[in-house]
């Protein structure tokens, strides 16, 4: 069942962001339809859909107020069920995304929690006294006070984001419905947002901290993941749980296939290599010799044990990598097609985030008016109680937040990108005149036309899909190298990380070169150079 999905390719699609059918600046249902022929010729597999569940859209529908009907701004439920249905008919399998952590405070459970129903004050999280001053991911308290109550609630993200108790078994059974309910309309497959958050601990930690740090990969997460997975029969899926710092011996568990747990998940360590001490607010140029080692270690030993990685570089929650990782400028091109190719390359299923297949960059906003994130809006402010100037927050919010991969995906180079006929909800970098879908179309040597010979590559060889991983010594920290291997067949792939030329050492592998951003090869890897040889 497993292998279904190692020579698939999922593609991630921010509704909000990718297409508005209707002229409201918004994306939209009607819109992703329209695209369906596009994500197919891109050659993947699945779309995973992010919410458009009814949501006061405080988190943009990461906060559900009624799991069962679409939020009437994206659409109806025959615009659902006709998406799904013409997804099917193309052969892509609709992935919908299930945040079953937390609820909406405006969700009917918590409503009714409010108003002192017992039953439903279980379904949740309160206590008498606060247990500790955690701190919620984005800023402030995670317990709330509710005078009416005399009570706390938790919540481990925005306060209008209550955390669900999974330790009681008729949420546990609510959720288990809202699985059906959508398995019943032909979805495909389902993600799982911050899924290791749902086991709390027996004693709520009464030192300060995140509150996320101590909730994470909690002691019947296990237990509770098998249960929804086998009792609502998701097995043959895929499913992809989102584990905010999660443990590779965690990760083990949570997909190998003998524990019917998840298919795949996704860890992010790769993805805080430029925290400076941790801090995500806090800038430094990305530790590429962590990157390594992250990937080295994750890799072989998801490998050696028989777990599954969902690869990546970007989501709706990352910058964009070009911009991160890669080259806006002189190697715009090749860098971000070095990146892509360490990732398809990779030993596990990749998700290519939308835009990334046409090097989308990040937003470059200039004001705070310009955001919309609530993480974002609120680490301005604590940035700049904490002593920030307003050009040093802007500075951090124009290279960490989370809109910078939420600005409408690239169509065309006419107005708002070919996004909507309207106002765009969120801005549009000026590069759309250049980086969009119709000028790479046009391109044989585009990012977007390098991009689907990779997904082409996963269907094409096994040894991509099932092979074996080793990373290898280049002698270089700023060029990556790892082999694949499936009986007698081995690939080399070596990807340079820096803008300058860069001398390796210890490699020396004859064969063909079965993809490159350069032509021909060289003795040296020139800047942002990736390789890859069928030996
Ligand atoms: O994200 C989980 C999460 O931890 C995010 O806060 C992310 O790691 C962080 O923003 C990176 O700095 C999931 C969803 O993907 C995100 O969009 C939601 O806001 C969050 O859960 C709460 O549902
Ligand atoms: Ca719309």
């Amino acid at each position: 069942m497993l292998d279904k999905y190692k020579n698939s390719v999922v593609y991630q699609i921010y509704v909000k962001s990718f297409c508005d059918s209707n002229g409201d600046g918004i994306g939209d249902i009607n819109g992703i339809r329209s695209k369906l022929k596009y994500i197919q010729s891109l050659g993947v597999k699945y779309i995973w859909v992010t919410p458009f569940f009814c949501s006061p859209m405080v988190d943009n529908g990461y906060d559900v107020s009624d799991y069962r009907n679409v939020n009437p701004m994206f659409g109806t439920m025959a615009d659902c069920e006709a998406m799904i249905k013409e997804a099917d008919e193309l052969g892509i399998g609709l992935m919908f995304d299930m945040v079953f952590n937390h609820t909406s405070n405006q969700h009917e459970w918590f409503k009714r929690a409010l108003a002192g129903e017992k039953e439903y004050m279980d379904y949740y999280i309160f206590r008498d006294e606060k247990p500790a001053d955690w701190t919620a991911s984005f800023g402030g308290p995670a317990w709330d006070y509710v005078p009416e109550l005399g009570k706390w609630y938790l919540h481990l993200f925005a306060p209008e984001q209550p955390d669900l108790n999974w330790e009681n078994p008729k949420v546990r059974e609510e959720l288990k419905e809202v699985i059906r309910f959508w398995k019943a309309k032909g979805v495909k497959g389902f993600r799982f947002d911050v899924l290791n958050l749902i086991s709390k601990p027996k004693d709520f930690h009464t030192e300060a901290g995140s509150g996320t740090r101590f909730c994470k990969d909690g002691p019947r997460v296990h237990e509770f993941i098998r249960e929804l997975v086998t009792d609502t029969g998701i097995e043959d899926m895929i499913t992809v749980g989102e584990m905010a710092s999660t443990t590779l011996d965690n990760s083990i568990r949570y997909t190998q296939p003998q524990n019917h747990e998840m298919s795949m998940c996704f860890s992010f360590h790769h993805l805080k290599v430029d925290f400076k001490d941790g801090n995500k607010f806090a800038l430094m140029s990305p530790n590429l010799k962590m990157l390594r080692d992250y990937f080295s270690e994750w890799q072989e030993k998801m490998s050696d044990a028989g777990g599954w990685n969902a690869v990546f570089w970007c989501n709706h929650d990352q910058p964009r990598i070009v911009s991160r990782f890669g080259d806006e400028g002189q190697y715009w091109k090749q860098s971000a097609k070095m990146l892509g190719t360490f990732v398809h390359m990779l030993r596990g299923t990749p998700y290519i985030y939308q835009g990334e297949e046409l090097g989308m960059t990040n937003a470059h906003f200039t004001s705070l008016e310009e955001y919309r994130d609530v993480e974002a809006i609120n680490y301005y402010h604590i940035l700049r109680d904490s002593g920030s100037s307003e050009a040093e927050a802007l500075n951090v919010l124009a290279n960490r937040a989370r809109d910078n991969s939420r600005t409408p995906m690239q169509w065309n180079s006419g107005a708002n990108a070919g996004f909507t006929s309207g106002k765009s909800w969120l801005g549009i970098p000026d590069n759309f005149k250049t980086i969009n879908v119709e000028s790479e179309e046009a391109d044989a040597d585009s990012i977007l036309n390098y991009y689907r010979k990779l997904v082409q590559l996963r269907k094409d060889y096994p040894v991509i899909s099932e092979g074996a991983i080793k990373f290898l010594d280049t002698g270089n920290e700023k060029v990556f190298a790892y082999q694949r291997t499936l009986d007698n067949d081995k690939i080399v792939v070596i990807c340079n990380f820096s803008g300058q030329d860069e001398t390796i050492s210890g490699i020396d592998v004859k064969g063909s070169i079965l993809i490159g951003n350069y032509s021909g090869s060289h003795k040296i890897m020139r800047p942002y150079e990736a390789l890859v040889i069928k030996a």
